[in-house]
Parts: structure tokens; sequence; C-alpha cells
């Protein structure tokens, strides 16, 4: 089957047609980070949200349209990354394939959320390869269509908050290269005002096709290739080699206990 057609058959049970002229956006980050909750305080929707421990949002959904700013907008409420049961490779194809779908049909997104916990004490390497991946989905002429957006402040001393913040703005391993090319990080307290803000915000600027858009339907690359499948495939054979010479490790030591 052609990539076209793939995408194409993956992604048909969306009706594109009735997406034109409205503002489309993106809500992307990990499982748990409050995308479905997010997006229901802006359209008073009602996605389910999980309040269990294995994640919640398993496929591609849409919100109702809501009227923002003169606009008929609508949310992409999408997998979250590192979810309980499918690996990440699953999920951004899942992103992948539907966004390509959208851009084939004519439609652009009006803009990407991302959506980060501040009460995390600590980014885990998880977090950061997806950080990363996230950046190589959009590209960098993308990023002035993007909002970082921090919530769980109630969760967080302030000051700790505001510390990972800077963090997460000024180094290079989480955001810096992203807030340098025009992304922006906002703070999103739980209200509907709050997230209709934020949604306002990405609302000012044109559409935009983002690179994974470009290299799968404009350079005909499968997704495994395109610099957001790259970096997850890095880090993945990287964790091979790891695992590799830790089992490699270990039966040394064994056989050295048999030895004795
Ligand atoms: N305190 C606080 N809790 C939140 C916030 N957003 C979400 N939650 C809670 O976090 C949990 C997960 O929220 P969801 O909206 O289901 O998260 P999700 O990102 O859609 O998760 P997946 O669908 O598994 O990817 C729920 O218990 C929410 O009530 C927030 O801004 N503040
Ligand atoms: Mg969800």
């Amino acid at each position: 089957m052609t990539l076209l057609r793939e995408i194409a058959s993956q992604a048909t049970s969306f009706d594109f047609m009735s997406l034109r002229n409205v503002a489309l956006i993106a809500v992307m980050g990990a499982t748990g980070t409050g995308k479905s909750t997010f997006i229901n305080k802006a359209c008073d929707g009602n996605m389910k949200i999980g309040r269990g421990l294995e994640s919640c949002t398993s496929e591609i959904q849409l919100s109702p349209f809501f009227r923002l700013n003169g606009r008929n907008v609508c949310l992409i409420d999408t997998p979250g990354f590192d979810d309980t049961n499918r690996p990440d490779s699953e999920i951004l194809k899942d992103i992948a394939y539907y966004i390509c779908e959208a851009y084939q049909q004519h439609i652009q997104l009006a803009g990407v959320v991302f959506i980060h916990r501040i009460s995390d004490s600590r980014v885990t390497g998880v977090t950061r390869r997806n950080m990363k991946m996230f950046q190589q989905l959009c590209g960098t002429d993308a990023m002035k269509n993007v909002v970082i957006v921090t919530n769980m402040w109630g969760n967080v001393d302030k000051a700790d908050g505001e510390l990972r913040e800077a963090e997460l703005r000024t180094k290079s391993i989480f955001l810096e290269e992203a807030i340098k090319n025009g992304a922006c990080i906002i703070r999103h307290d739980n209200s509907a005002n709050s997230a209709r803000k934020i949604i306002s915000e990405l609302l000012k600027n044109d559409p935009v096709t983002l690179q994974i858009q470009r290299e799968m339907l404009d350079q005909r690359m499968d997704v495994i290739d395109t610099a957001a499948g790259a970096e997850l495939n890095r880090e993945l054979m990287e964790q091979a080699k790891k695992y590799q010479k830790q089992l490699e490790e270990l039966k040394k030591e064994s056989d050295g206990v048999c030895n004795l």
C-alpha cells in the first residue's frame, strides 16, 4: 500500500470537510498531563477524563466546535505520550497520520499546545525525549504557533515551580530552542478563562504546516524516517544498547560466580 493510501485508510473515519474554515488546534503531551481536561475547560466539553492510573484517551478525538474571538475553533485531543499500554511509536503514528490526512485535505493547523505538569519534580528521560520528539514533529518554522502550557501549579510550591519553569525555558535539553524559535510558555490555572486565553494566543497567528506534514507528504517519508521518528528511534536504539551491555555484564558476573 502506498504511504498516502495508508494514511487515508487510517484516517477515513474523520470528516475533514467540516473542518474547513475552522481554527484547528492540536493538544499534545504525556499521558495524564491534563490534555482532555484542558480541552473541556476551553470548549465546555465532555471529553473523557482519566481519574485512574491507566492512560485514558486512546485515539484522536475532536472537541465540539466553539466560538472564540469571532472564529469557529476545534481542538484535537490526542493520546498521550508515555501511554500505559502503547509504545510512543504508535502514538506518534496516530498523531502524524491524522494531521497528514488533514494537510492532504488542505486543512492547516492554527497551532499546537503541549501540556507539561509543573508539579513534576523531575523531567524523566522519557519526558525529555518526548519534548524533543514534539519539537521535531513541529519543526522550527512552526514554533511561533506553539504554546507550552504548564499546569498543576496548585500542586507545587510557587518558587519551586518558577525555578522549574526557568529551567525548561533556558536549558537546551528541554525547551530552549523552541522558545528561541518563537514558542511561548504560558501558565494555566485549570479555569475555563485560562484555557480560552491560551487558545486566543494561537488564533493571532496564521495557520502553519508542521515539519512532519512536509516530511511525510511533500518528501514522502515514512513516519520512522521523519525527524520526530528518528528522535524516538535514536533514543530506543541507545536504550537497547544500554540493556544489551547490562545483560552482558550480568552474564559475566554470573559466569564468575559459577566458576568459583
Ligand atoms: N490539579 C489539576 N489537576 C488536573 C489538571 N488537569 C487535569 N488534571 C487531573 O489530571 C488527571 C488526568 O487528566 P486528563 O485530562 O484525563 O489527562 P490526559 O492528558 O487527557 O490523559 P490521557 O488521556 O491519559 O493522555 C485527572 O484526574 C484530572 O482531573 C489541572 O490543570 N490541575
Ligand atoms: Mg485524555
